[in-house]
């Protein structure tokens, strides 16, 4: 008889499914009424997809929305206190210059650089989001009695 239970405890996808690096990287605002994202720059290296969470950590609403090389922006505007996360696919190594349209001048900048090691890389293999692997890693391990 064929043992059932191990489809039901397979979590990994397919096995045709092409790993994909994701790049993490947040952005807040500033706290207060400060109208600035921090880091106004921040630097990725990525070859492939880069999860972009921007935190709003002021007391003002804001949104952040990338104005050349990417089209992507926040679902709408972020309440201070809230979060929204962006999936970026960049077409290539480059500054990728973002605004929040609701403050004039309130700007900032994700460069991406090519990968140079996978250090800074976390490998998922067609999941998303990236969190639940973990997880998924400690049932295997227990399932195996590891
Ligand atoms: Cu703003």
């Amino acid at each position: 008889m064929a043992p059932l239970l191990a489809g039901c405890l397979a979590a990994g996808p397919a096995a045709t499914a092409t790993p994909q690096a994701v790049v993490s990287v947040t952005i807040t605002s500033a706290p207060g009424e400060t109208l600035a994202f921090e880091p106004a720059e921040t630097t990725v290296q990525a070859a492939g997809p880069v999860a972009m969470t921007f935190r709003n950590d002021s007391s003002l609403p804001h949104n952040l929305v990338f104005t050349a090389g990417l089209i992507a922006a926040t679902r709408t505007v972020v309440e201070p206190g809230t979060t929204d996360q962006l999936l970026l696919v960049p077409p290539a190594p480059g500054a990728y210059p973002f605004v929040c349209t609701i403050h004039d001048g309130m700007a900032g900048t994700l460069i991406v650089r090519e990968t140079v090691s996978s250090e800074n890389t976390v490998a998922v293999p067609g999941a998303w989001p990236v969190p639940a692997r973990n997880a998924a890693q400690s049932m295997a391990a227990a399932f195996l009695g590891e």
